[in-house]
């Protein structure tokens, strides 16, 4: 089973090492399942899985979703072992499953105590794909064919950012892993092919209705009364804010899900892969748009440069922001600190209708301490998929430039013996 972002890594992880174990169980009376840790409706959302599967011609019919098989009645059957790829603690809901997790096959930090009994192959490398191909190459090399390998190789890709030593992400065992299976497979497409052909998928929302693409990358905040979510879409705003009835599908979306404000944030590419940034505010409601754009727009720490642009209705405020760095990691605080002024003044409000002059601490005079409440409200949220670029990606900066100047400072940095055997050439 992978986990519950299901972004490739997960799924690619648990259909290999899955396969793995059908291949050389000895275990007559054994079913060998990847577990994809998503409900099958999520799936559409996962755009890079559906391609990489579609390229390789696997039926997407032949996998089971999290919601198609009763992990707990098996378990409580007595029926039930589990493998975990591409993390290594279960989540809240599935603590009860965890005496019978005897393998864990991770590339994160781990967080897991040690456990007799459960076989914990654990190392930081860029994808858990590398680590599964090298499980099936040291144990049944003769397993691999070239179905699985395009589906590893494809992975390590993706999450190694092409391989590219500037990302940050490859490992010298990722490097070796791809170029093993490059060597026993030579026809596989170029590595540029698959990691363009991947990046795009995983961008590719065309196919997505405006609903879906609202929660394909969805955070949502809580403050005293106020419930606000900020969802991130790759598309410019102006398409977006372009697609028939969006207004309908905003009032819609906030309506079902108990919103009062949604912070629509784009981000989009140039030709240059240059990141661009806009942002809009949703609410039917004018003062609280008002107060949440007003925010935005006189955020200092960071200033957003937000400068208002066309809006097809009273009900959604528009802007590009000029602060291409600013991600959702850096806007989301400007709203907290707004939801907890808010709450403080809720309580002084508060503090001053019931004439409670003579109290001096007035957070005793709130039902119970607000924030509590909002962070176990938020516990109980579904996870926001972690397979998105957005939060604090090598790539958030547009893919790495190579100019004179960056490559001159890398020399810079090399010390003097290292130069000897450099050619300069490169330099111009
Ligand atoms: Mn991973």
């Amino acid at each position: 089973m992978g986990n519950e972002a299901c972004d490739l890594d997960s799924m690619v992880s648990a259909i290999a090492f899955a396969y793995f174990l059908t291949k050389t169980s000895l275990e007559q009376k054994t079913v060998f399942v990847p577990i994809l840790n998503i409900p099958r409706s999520e799936f559409p959302l996962r755009g890079e899985c559906t391609f990489l599967l579609r390229e390789n011609q696997f039926s997407e019919d032949l996998l089971t979703f999290r919601d198609e098989i009763d992990l707990h009645s098996l378990h409580r059957e007595g029926r039930l072992t589990l493998t975990l790829v591409d993390h290594n603690v279960l989540p809240r809901g599935d603590a009860a499953l965890e005496n019978v997790v005897t393998q864990v096959i991770d590339h994160r930090p781990l967080e897991r105590p040690f456990t007799p009994g459960c076989l914990v192959t654990s190392e930081p490398v860029g994808s858990c794909a590398t680590l599964v191909t090298e499980w099936i190459v040291q144990r049944a090399p003769d397993i691999l064919d070239k179905q699985l390998a395009f589906l590893l190789r494809s992975t390590i890709v993706l999450d190694c950012i092409n391989m590219a030593p500037a990302a940050g992400k490859v490992t010298p065992k990722d490097s070796e892993y791809v170029a093993l299976l490059e060597s026993r497979f030579h026809d596989l497409p170029p590595r540029a092919t698959v990691f363009d052909a991947l990046q795009e998928a995983k961008f590719d929302i065309s196919g997505l209705t405006t609903e879906q693409m609202l929660r394909k990358d969805l955070k949502v905040v809580f403050g005293g009364d106020l419930r606000l979510a900020i969802s991130a879409i790759y598309l410019t705003l102006e398409d977006f804010l372009a697609r028939p009835c969006v207004k309908n599908e905003l009032e819609e979306f906030c309506q079902t899900r108990g919103y009062d404000v949604l912070v629509t944030m784009t981000i989009s590419f140039n030709e240059k892969k240059e990141p661009s940034r806009q942002l809009a505010v949703y609410s039917p409601c004018s003062h609280l748009r008002e107060l949440v754009s007003c925010a935005l727009e006189k955020s200092e720490a960071p200033s957003l440069h937000l400068l208002p642009m066309y809006s097809p209705s009273s009900e959604i405020s528009a802007y590009s922001q000029g602060n291409r760095l600013a991600s959702r990691k850096k806007v989301l605080p400007i709203i907290e600190g707004l939801l907890k002024a808010r709450e403080k003044e809720g309580a002084a409000a508060m503090h001053r209708c019931q004439g409670w002059n003579d109290c001096s601490d007035s957070a005793q005079l709130l039902p119970a301490s607000c924030t509590d409440i909002c962070q176990d409200e938020d516990l109980q949220l579904p996870p926001t998929p972690m397979n998105s670029l957005v939060e604090g990606c090598p790539l958030d900066g547009g893919l790495p430039k190579l100019t004179p100047e960056a490559i001159l400072e890398k020399f810079n940095q090399i010390p003097a013996e290292g130069l000897a055997d450099t050619d300069c050439s490169v330099c111009h």
